[in-house]
């Protein structure tokens, strides 16, 4: 049902747009009431308006610290259209509804900027307009909450089609409280920096989008670099869940570290372990136990595993702990573990062991997050997750079953590591990793060469990767990278295509006589 105002309240900071929104509302007979400012500029561009003391019988105090901070502007805006007691209530204290409330907040990160004094930015501190604010979003089931210029053209467009929407209403809600735990976010960082040393960033204690700083850790990725973690409230088993066991405080690194190797090892239905150095996975496998997983995943790259998180999508069990404290880790990180592998991984006083109490769903929805200069960045979570159904055979030979399985680990894989990634993968295990180089043949001939490196050093005579299926988490832009992937001995490929010159690749891979899959979906990771 579409609602239109008969009462609305303007009172901003940001005039923009104000004067043509009021008129367009007073073409529709709608009573304007407004604030000092507000009121001022509607007056002056001729436009009918009352003021918020004049409706309410009540001045603007304190330096106009208090003026819309009055039950019959609260009460106006909170009153529910649905009950008849509020409509008594309401008629009993004189309070009349109020439908729109168009506000925007004293600018306060605008005066923070300008080199203001404390003082001042203390008074541009909004108290009564985030009430209002948020008050409005509250009763957005019959008040529509305007909270920035850039939303006015939307709502006049509504009126024209003879009202808002419940479902506008609740995003215009959604928006206000965002920007109301933003506008707080700041003023929090503000005080915070008050407080603090000169010249030493203070993490604030809160930060916008409701990340609430959890501990101070030791430092960030450099020891010149402070850090914090901030909890989002969400409950999704990982480093929101963790109870850590034993082991040295978690560095910043390590939670970063932890963060990718859980998320990867949660893409795995059998008992899977992943090993990841420095955000990218260096041992990925699944066998029919965790100790068989952790042995197969080690043999990958025997030499970067030394100082490693190993994540584990099962309880962690005796023989397992057994096998992982013979090398040098840095953080485990599982689902739970029995009381035998805790007696056995005690004896390393630093290792850190984490229990999250269960595993993620990896193609559950969400958003992530990266700072760039002046913002951040959001993306809903890469919970994209290809499937032997969505495959499509481009090449005359068609996978093997065996081939078919470890090509779909392999893209699984692909996923967690950093763009450009090239994965040789055999028997449900990873047997060499590119990750993160800027040219994808890079990615392949590293991939290769480390799995020689591998061998080498567990005493076998041939590389790992002979045989073995490959992954690439984009196209190959030229054949040169299929080329490269066929010579360390892949005998079939998974990639996602859509290049323009993806014939010629596919030309390659006849010629060579693997077989290659398409996936139709890509998995870049920066
Ligand atoms: O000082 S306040 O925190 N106290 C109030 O009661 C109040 N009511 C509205 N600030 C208050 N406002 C803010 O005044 C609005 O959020 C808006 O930013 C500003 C508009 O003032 P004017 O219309 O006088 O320019």
């Amino acid at each position: 049902t579409r609602f239109s105002p008969r009462r609305a309240l303007l009172s901003v900071s940001d005039k923009t747009g104000l004067v043509d929104l009021a008129r367009a509302l007073v073409a529709q007979n709608v009573e304007i009431l407004s604030t000092g400012g507000s009121a001022r500029t509607l007056r002056e561009a001729g436009l009918p308006v009352k003021e918020v003391s004049e409706h309410t019988g009540f001045p603007e105090i304190l330096d106009g610290r208090v003026k819309t901070l009055v039950p019959w502007i609260h009460g106006g805006i909170l009153g529910r259209r649905d009950k008849a007691e509020h409509k008594a209530q309401m008629q009993e204290h004189g309070i009349a509804p109020i439908d729109l409330v168009c506000v925007n907040l004293y600018p306060f990160a605008a005066t923070v900027a300008s080199g203001a004094d404390a003082e001042q930015c203390v008074e541009n501190i909004d108290i009564g307009g985030p009430a209002m604010v948020r008050a409005a979003a509250k009763n957005f089931a019959s008040v529509a909450i305007l909270t920035s210029p850039a939303q006015y053209a939307g709502f006049l467009a509504a009126l024209e089609q003879g009202g808002t929407t419940l479902a506008e209403r609740r995003e215009w809600a959604a928006a206000a409280y965002t920007h109301t735990a933003a506008y707080d976010g700041m003023i929090s960082a503000w005080f915070t920096r008050q407080g603090s040393e000169e010249g030493k960033v203070a993490l604030p204690p809160v930060l916008t989008l409701s990340g609430q700083r959890d501990e101070l850790l030791r430092y960030g990725e450099n020891p010149h670099q402070a850090a914090a973690f901030y909890r989002d409230g969400s409950t999704r088993p990982g480093l929101a869940t963790a109870k850590q066991i034993q082991g040295k405080a978690l560095s910043y690194n390590n939670l970063n570290d932890t963060d990718a190797a859980f998320e990867a090892v949660a893409e795995f239905d059998e008992p899977t372990v992943v090993i990841v150095k420095h955000a990218n996975p260096c041992g990925v496998a699944s066998a029919a136990t965790l100790v068989e997983a952790w042995k197969a995943a080690l043999r990958c790259d025997p030499v970067s595993a030394f100082g490693g998180i190993v994540a584990l999508n099962r309880k962690l069990d005796e023989a397992t702990a057994e096998q992982i404290s013979a090398i040098f880790t840095e953080v485990i990180v599982a689902p739970d573990a029995d009381e035998g592998a805790k007696a056995i991984l005690a004896k390393k006083k630093n290792l850190r062991l984490l229990l999250t109490g269960g595993v993620p769903d990896a193609q559950a929805p969400g958003l992530s997050f990266r700072s760039v200069s002046g913002g951040f960045l959001a993306q809903s979570r890469d919970n994209g997750h290809v499937t032997e159904d969505m495959l499509k055979v481009v090449t005359k030979r068609k996978p093997t079953a065996q081939e078919m399985a470890d090509l779909l680990f392999s893209f699984r894989v692909a996923k967690h590591v950093k763009s450009n990634a090239v994965i040789y993968v055999k028997n449900q295990a990873t047997v060499g990793i590119g990750a993160g180089q800027m040219s994808r043949v890079d990615s392949a001939r590293i991939a290769a060469r480390k799995s020689e490196d591998a061998a080498h050093a567990a005493g076998e005579s041939e590389a790992l990767t002979k045989g073995s299926v490959a992954a690439s988490d984009a196209f190959f832009p030229f054949a040169d990278g299929l080329e490269s992937v066929v010579a360390a001995g892949a005998t079939a490929v998974i990639q996602p295509g859509g290049s323009i010159r993806d014939q010629e690749v596919i030309d390659a891979a006849d010629a060579a006589g693997i077989a290659m899959v398409f996936t139709g979906m890509r998995h870049f990771r920066h």
